[in-house]
């Protein structure tokens, strides 16, 4: 039921630049945001993409007859052809790849370890580090149980989509209530980068794109969430370029795309 996700993954010293992207929150409501994603991975020269989460607004299983879902997951098999392609869920999608595992896309652990050149990179989607956010995380703790999850996968195609667009209701009714939003917990990020021996940790989730200085030459970098028709565009990849290793951000630079 549960695919192998990897914990560890050792980059090529082929690799010049590798890209880290999160919450593309993907969904057919957004065409120019789904255009420049599709763009991006035909397009990247990077030999390795990172998906660190919410790359879909919602994913309710890998049987989806859902025509735009078939043309994103069609996307991710042409890019997986050419450059390596890693997929770490986040809260929206965290059921991809469960039931059919994508061709050629390596499902990542959160959090896992990714080592380029001399440096180990902390990856996580960064909801779990929310810790504030215990509504959410007593929900998280729920439907991460592999049997909640298997019995969910056992309900009609049709009742889990109607169950999904119930929880993005509930979640947007809740989000117009409120002015406020948890932030990863900087002892959290600090104890996992120390547990893993890693300085810089990359997470989405947050949608507050930052570099936090955490101390003791710690680094936690946020991800933008991407949304093509906001003023200006919201599409921004963090690249990790070798020939940039020895600078004091460890070779990390973002990159805002255009359309
Ligand atoms: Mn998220």
């Amino acid at each position: 039921m549960t695919p192998p996700r990897a914990h560890h993954i050792q980059g090529d010293s082929a690799w010049q630049r590798v890209d880290f992207i999160s919450d593309i929150h993907l969904d057919a409501s957004e065409p120019n945001t789904f255009q420049a994603w599709k763009h991006h991975l035909e397009h990247t020269p990077a030999q390795a993409l990172f998906i660190l989460g919410d790359l879909f607004e919602v994913w309710v299983g890998d049987d989806t007859p859902e025509p735009f879902a078939l043309e994103c997951l069609d996307v991710l098999a042409r890019t997986a052809q050419r450059i390596k392609v890693y997929f770490l869920c986040g809260n929206r999608d965290f059921l991809f790849g469960l039931q059919t595992p994508p061709q050629g896309i390596a499902l990542l652990d959160d959090p896992c370890v990714l080592r380029l050149g001399d440096e180990k990179f902390l990856l996580s989607h960064g909801d779990a580090w929310c810790l504030e956010d215990t509504d959410y995380l007593a929900f998280r703790a729920q439907v991460r149980q592999p049997q909640w999850q298997q019995d969910f996968l056992a309900k009609p195609w049709t009742e889990r989509h109607t169950i999904g667009k119930n929880l993005r209701a509930q979640s947007q009714a809740k989000h117009q209530q409120t002015t406020f939003y948890a932030d990863v917990d900087t002892q959290a990020a600090q104890a996992a980068l120390h547990a893993a021996s890693s300085h810089t940790l990359i997470h989405g989730h947050t949608h507050r794109p930052a570099e936090h200085d955490l101390g003791q030459g710690q680094t936690r970098w946020v991800l933008s969430d991407w949304e093509a028709d906001a003023t200006p565009p919201r599409l921004e990849v963090l690249c990790w370029q070798r020939d940039l290793q020895q600078s004091p951000t460890r070779g990390l630079c973002r990159l805002p795309l255009s359309l």
